[in-house]
């Protein structure tokens, strides 16, 4: 019989990979662990309960929320305030940030930038959703923290992850050092170690993207489309489409079988619509960490400086011979001049 490993007991165990840890990151993980818990009781119930339709409130871009995300949004924020290690939250449902001051959290170093809800357009639809986060160190070393705290560069992560809200529920997440992927089992209430060490295939057969913006794509995403439904045996085209409009649904798969996500700029999201700070960053750290790319056609995303918490971004991420080759179509349309060989940094 394999021994079941728990989340918990990973992360402590993980801990000693870094010296000048004193378990304050893996308390942060376990708090997350725990509010995606309860997060997932409620997901589960949707339908049950009076706890579908909007909630009556926009967020911030002025988007319609739900009454999950809301609740999502709040289970995050309480667990990260009771837990005492982290001082700010950065939240896509709230328009500034969340500082945390309780006594409990006077000596906090860390930031924590969120989705609690990804994918709010398939709450009400039993189709899979998601919550995404990313932890930065607090670089200022005293008072109220500041925004510069909070807008640091992808890279500057030193964790990542999400849940998925599936057809199981799983927290995937990176401190660094490679992915790992956890199941929630019910009967026990723990994620456990289901997928070691993950990683994505160099070269897959699969593309994601919201073809039906197709007419308002730039011309090198419009001919990579192309390319990808082209008939030719030794490549194996025409590859297959998936999109449900979760993110975290399609990268997940993506990240297990091999693949692209694509959510380039068009004419109705000249920036791109997906958030630099709290889901464009954390899911290209995991996916770099697991040998894929992640550019916005331009820049490595996580070399990007992020001037603003709402920031949008075109993202285009996956596995290397994929976003490769989708890069040869962007310069040749004259896009870019991104050098996907000097991105490739697998671990
Ligand atoms: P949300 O944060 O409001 O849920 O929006 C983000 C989602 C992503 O999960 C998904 O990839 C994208 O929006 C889908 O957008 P579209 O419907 O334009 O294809
Ligand atoms: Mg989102």
């Amino acid at each position: 019989m394999t021994a079941v490993k728990t989340l918990g007991q990973f992360i402590i165990e993980k801990q000693a990979d870094f010296p000048y840890a004193k378990g304050e990151l893996s308390r942060l993980l376990r708090d997350i662990g725990i509010a995606a818990k309860i997060v997932n009781r409620e997901v589960n119930k949707a339908g049950l309960v009076d706890i579908l339709g909007d909630a009556g409130t926009m967020n911030v871009q002025g988007e319609g929320q739900k009454k999950l995300d809301v609740y999502a949004n709040e289970q995050f924020i309480s667990a990260l305030r009771s837990g005492g290690e982290c001082c700010v939250v950065a939240s896509e449902e709230n328009d500034e940030c969340v500082y945390i001051e309780s006594e409990i959290s006077k000596n906090a170093k860390y930031i924590v930038a969120i989705d609690p809800l990804d994918g709010s357009s398939n709450i009400d639809v039993n189709v899979a959703i998601g919550t995404i986060f990313s932890i930065y160190r607090r670089q200022s070393s005293e008072g109220k923290p500041r925004i510069s705290d909070v807008l640091q560069k992808g890279r500057e992560q030193v964790a990542a992850g999400y849940v998925i809200y599936g057809s199981s529920t799983m927290l995937v997440y990176t401190t660094g050092k490679g992915v790992n992927g956890f199941t929630l089992d019910p009967s026990i209430g723990e994620f456990c170690l289901s997928h070691p060490n993950m990683r994505i295939p160099k070269d897959g057969k699969i593309y994601s993207i919201n073809e039906g913006n197709y007419v308002h794509f730039p011309q090198g995403v419009k001919d990579y489309i192309k390319y990808c439904q082209e008939e030719n045996a030794d490549s194996g085209r025409p590859y297959t489409s998936r999109y449900t409009g979760s993110m975290v649904a399609d990268i997940h798969r993506n990240l297990i079988k091999g693949g692209i996500f694509l959510y380039p700029v068009s004419s109705a999201y000249p920036k791109g619509k997906l958030r630099l700070v709290y889901e464009c960053n954390p899911m290209a750290f995991i996916l770099e960490q697991a040998g894929g790319v992640a550019t916005d056609g331009v820049n490595r995303i996580l070399d990007i400086v992020p001037d603003h918490l709402h920031q949008r971004s075109a993202i285009f991420l996956g596995s290397q011979n994929m976003v490769a080759k989708l890069s040869e179509f962007l310069t040749a349309s004259g896009l870019t001049s991104y050098r996907i060989d000097k991105v490739i940094s697998a671990p």
